[in-house]
């Protein structure tokens, strides 16, 4: 990931198809952002669910350069969010 103080990780598992979606956004995009696949990691799934209430995926993490920390679901919001802030590098 280029020219960004924030730290981009993907919660997701491989047959979720809004996963996907976002995945291949970020192919599309050149992007490599961090996958947190939550069925192969019981301390991934446990952070998604203490942070958001729910297991759903994708859900994106964003650490912003202060340490301040957003959880940001929905497959659509997340490829929004993702076209703004790599548009803008
Ligand atoms: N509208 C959501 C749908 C996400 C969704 O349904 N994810 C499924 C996996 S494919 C899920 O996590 N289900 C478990 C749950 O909702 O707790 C999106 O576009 O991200």
């Amino acid at each position: 990931m280029s020219g960004t103080e924030q730290k981009l990780s993907l919660y997701e598992f491989s047959s979720c198809p809004f996963c996907r979606r976002v995945r291949s956004f970020l192919s599309s995009l050149g992007e490599d952002v961090e996958s947190r696949d939550v069925s192969q990691s019981r301390e991934h799934l446990q952070d998604l669910v203490n942070a958001t209430g729910s297991q759903r995926v994708p859900c994106l993490r964003i650490e912003g350069g202060d340490g301040d920390v957003r959880w940001m679901p929905e497959s659509a919001h997340i490829i929004d969010y993702l076209k703004d802030h790599f548009a803008s590098q």
